[in-house]
């Protein structure tokens, strides 16, 4: 075989591997549970990272295993390095070219995928987590009373204000793809838009003392006239 159907035959395999991988990746929910928009953003930014990530990892190792074992020596041969190869300017131009347009490509939608997370958005509905050693509390505007739940609409904008009254502690609710640190005399944000009713789980994601682990919360999201029900339910409830 020449030189040029070597080449070829490398290059169907990797073509070959990378569509398998491309579609393994796309076809994998890589994200357990995905509840909200800012999760499938966080998701879509993933699957594009590593749908992308395949073909270039695979440049690396099918030639090499090819070459490995295509070219492996015979018992015997003697050993002796091949001829020195200086330079193949337009494969170098075209390396570099391609890298820089993936990188600055990526960078673009990572970019355009952030502001659209953590950009400022208006919420339509408002609550504050506060986090303490070793509870997450919510409350809502205007309502005196504390939930241990946080109960949001499907569907709405949330803006949630968090704040710590102790250590660092850190909110986050995988489903939604949100974790955001709670730091003592700040408040830091998070915006969600839940997409689908159900019980979520959040938790402490900062290490803050002996109870850490136990520091979880329960999310549940319900339609919005549940919602304004339970939060007239917690507007009469006696504050704590
Ligand atoms: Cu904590």
């Amino acid at each position: 075989m020449s030189a040029r159907q070597h080449t070829l035959v490398a290059a169907g395999i990797w073509l070959a591997l990378s569509i398998v991988g491309v579609a393994i990746v796309v076809g994998l929910q890589i994200m357990p549970v995905i509840a909200s928009r800012e999760a499938q953003i966080e998701n879509g930014a993933f699957v594009v990272l590593t749908a992308m990530s395949v073909p270039v990892l695979l440049l690396v190792v099918v030639p090499m295993a090819y070459s490995v074992l295509r070219f492996r020596a015979a018992p015997g041969e003697a050993l002796s390095d091949g001829p020195p190869i200086h330079d193949h300017r337009s494969f170098e131009i075209g390396w570099v070219v391609a890298s820089l347009v993936a990188v600055l490509a990526l960078s673009v939608y990572g970019a355009v995928g952030l502001l659209d997370i953590r950009g400022d958005r208006p919420g339509t509905v408002e609550v504050t987590a506060v986090g303490s050693q070793w509870s997450w509390r919510f409350t809502y505007p205007g309502i005196e009373a504390e939930s241990k739940e946080l109960v949001l609409p499907v569907g709405e904008a949330v803006h949630i204000t968090i704040v710590s009254k102790d250590v660092i502690h850190s909110f986050s609710v995988p489903a939604f793809g949100v974790k955001q640190d709670a730091v003592p005399g700040r408040e830091t944000f998070a915006d969600v838009t839940p997409t689908f009713t159900g019980h979520y789980g959040g938790q402490c994601a900062e290490l803050c003392g002996f109870g850490h682990t136990r520091m979880v919360a329960d999310v549940r999201v319900v339609e919005p006239d549940e919602f304004t029900a339970w939060l007239d339910d917690l507007r009469k409830a006696p504050p704590k």
